[in-house]
Formats: structure tokens, C-alpha cells, sequence
């Protein structure tokens, strides 16, 4: 399909055009940011969303919100929830490893001001994400790698961990006997997570943690602790998080283009639609293969979710509603 074909079909789709009585037009790619700032609708605040059904994670950030906590806050907590989850073999303990049998972690977080850290490549160190803020708020870097990264939170006073669980060790071990490496959609499902969130003031922060792709060759890093990539704030604009195939949102610089095209006029929705009409409408682009989703809000609490693939989800926590929202998709045959 054309590009322009796609952002048709995908605009006809409707998903998060209505909005209480408003409608928000669209179609209208010429509309200044001053004419939809004055139309554009506002949602209930705080706000939390994040990729995939991970209620456990919504409703702890949602908790710090209420306690008065900051959107940062919010975010590391509620990540910190699937980090320490065992059963979810794509974050933290319990992740599935690379082919060598090694589980590393990335993980990034970005607040209201712009400031933002990274950990890649990290070995048993189970929260990332509180790593990655240390990075960010302990460090002049914005990135730290490997054995370093792993140095600066013991140095920080966090714990070393084998992080490779019975289950997932027995997975690795069944899939050395094929040892075919290839990404397998919505393998993720529930636990590789992104998540954005606006607290009472209105500000904006994002986290992003994952043990990357199972089986990923020795010393891969995705996207998801890549700032733009993965993850991006803007808090006068809206954020935006990715999951699935990193490597595809890399070439796209994924989040920062959701964000760039939030600041254009688009919706968060028609923004994640354009982001994966990126994707899909490549030369050769093999998307039918492979998945990726992206979650978005604006600032105006305003939310969208995109993916290539059937079930994907975002897990949606306002207005004292915890819930699991089903995303809409481009591949519909
Ligand atoms: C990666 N984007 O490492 C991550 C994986 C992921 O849901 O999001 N899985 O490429």
C-alpha cells in the first residue's frame, strides 16, 4: 500500500478521533499548532498508559500520582513492577537471554525538563530502569554501557542478581537445539515495558526497560534504551514509547517522529498511525514478519496506539480506571 493510501485508510479507521463531543480534524495536515491548540480537547489528569497488559505496573504509578508523586516517579515505579516480575521473560529477572545465555537489560527514562538516562547491555542488575535514572541524575552521561553500567549500580547500591530463572534458562535451552533466530510477534505480549505518564502539574516523563529480543546475538542493543528511538518527551508536545522489533524503530528514530509529528498537528493517534506507515511502506519493508507498536499521549492527556500486528495493547490507568485498551492495526488481512 502507498503511503498516502495508508495514512487514508488509516485516518477512515477513526480510532481516537472522538473525543467527548469534539472531533479533531484529522485530515487537515495544513492546520497551525495555534488553530488545534485552540480546538483541541483535553482528557482527565493524571494519566498513566503503557505498552501491553500490565495492570500490576498502571496502577502502582497511578498510586504514586495519587500520593503527589512526580510523573517521573510515577513511571519507574510502575516499570519496576514488571522488572521484578519472574514470569515476564522479556523484562528484568526472569528475561529471556541472548544465544549465549546471557539475560541483559535496556532501559532508559526521560522527564519533563529533557533530561534523560540510559543503561544498555546491563547484566544482573534487576531494576534497570532506577539504574537508568541514576545515570540521568548522578552522572554527567546520558548512556552507560556493559560492565560500566553495571560498576555505576553497585556503586549506587544495587544488587547483583543472576537474572537467568529455571523457566527461562529451560526456554534457552530448548531453543539451542534449532538455535533459529528469528523474531517472533507479540512474543512480548504482556511484559517488555514503555511507559508514559502526566502527573497534577501536567508534566510529562516516560521510562522504557526490557531484556531485549530472546535469543538476540551477544552485545545487541535495541531500542528501547535509545532516547527518540524508543522513548521521547517533549513537554510542551506529548511522548511517545515503542516495542517490538527495536531495530526497525531505530531506522525510523520511532518516538521522536510520533512527538514531531504531535508538534505538526497530528493526533497521538494519527501520529503513531504515520510512525508505522514508515515502517511498513519501506522498499522491501518485511513487516508481515515482524512487530511494532507504539503508545502516544499528548498534553493534553489525549492518547493513541498503533501497531503493525493484531493484539497489541496498551494498558490505560485514568480516571480511576485501570484498563486494558486494544489497539488498532494496519495488517487487517
Ligand atoms: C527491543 N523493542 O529490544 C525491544 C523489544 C520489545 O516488546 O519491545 N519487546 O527491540
Amino acid at each position: 500500500m502507498k503511503r498516502r493510501n495508508f495514512i487514508k485508510n488509516a485516518s477512515l479507521t477513526g480510532v481516537g478521533l472522538a473525543v467527548g463531543s469534539t472531533m479533531v480534524n484529522c485530515a487537515d495536515t495544513n492546520s497551525k499548532e495555534t488553530k488545534t491548540m485552540a480546538t483541541a480537547p483535553k482528557a482527565s489528569l493524571p494519566l498513566v498508559i503503557a505498552t501491553w497488559n500490565v495492570k500490576n505496573a498502571t496502577a502502582k504509578a497511578w498510586e504514586v500520582l495519587q500520593e503527589g508523586g512526580t510523573a517521573l516517579d510515577a513511571v519507574e515505579q510502575g516499570c519496576r513492577v514488571e522488572e521484578a516480575d519472574e514470569t515476564g521473560q522479556s523484562v528484568g529477572k526472569g528475561g529471556l537471554p541472548d544465544r549465549d545465555g546471557h539475560v541483559t537489560l535496556d532501559a532508559c527514562v526521560m522527564d519533563h525538563l529533557g533530561n534523560c538516562g540510559s543503561v544498555v547491555y546491563l547484566e544482573n542488575i534487576v531494576h534497570a530502569v532506577s539504574a537508568a535514572r541514576k545515570v540521568m541524575e548522578e552522572t554527567p552521561h546520558v548512556i552507560l554501557a556493559g560492565k560500566g553500567a553495571k560498576q555505576f549500580a553497585i556503586s549506587q547500591g544495587f544488587e547483583v542478581e543472576d537474572l537467568l530463572t529455571e523457566a527461562s534458562k529451560k526456554a534457552w535451552e530448548e531453543w539451542k537445539i534449532k538455535s533459529e533466530y528469528k523474531p517472533i510477534i507479540n512474543i512480548e505480549n504482556h511484559d517488555t515495558i514503555g511507559m508514559l505518564a502526566i502527573d497534577k502539574n501536567g508534566d510529562i516523563s516516560g521510562a522504557c526497560t526490557t531484556s531485549g529480543l530472546a535469543y538476540k546475538m551477544a552485545g545487541r542493543v535495541g531500542d528501547s534504551p535509545i532516547i527518540g528511538s524508543g522513548l521521547f518527551v517533549d513537554n510542551e508536545i506529548g511522548a511517545c514509547v515503542a516495542t517490538g522489533l527495536g531495530e526497525e524503530v531505530i531506522k525510523t528514530v520511532g518516538s521522536f517522529l510520533v512527538v514531531e509529528l504531535m508538534r505538526q498537528g497530528k493526533t497521538p493517534q494519527e501520529a503513531c498511525e504515520e510512525a508505522i506507515g514508515r515502517i511498513v511502506n519501506k522498499p522491501n519493508s518485511d513487516y508481515k514478519n515482524f512487530q511494532v507498536g507504539y503508545i502516544a499521549v499528548n498534553k493534553q492527556g489525549i492518547t493513541g496506539s498503533y501497531s503493525i500486528h493484531q493484539d497489541f495493547s496498551m494498558t490505560k490507568f485514568q480516571d480511576g480506571v485501570n484498563e486494558q485498551v486494544q489497539s488498532d492495526y494496519f495488517l487487517k488481512t
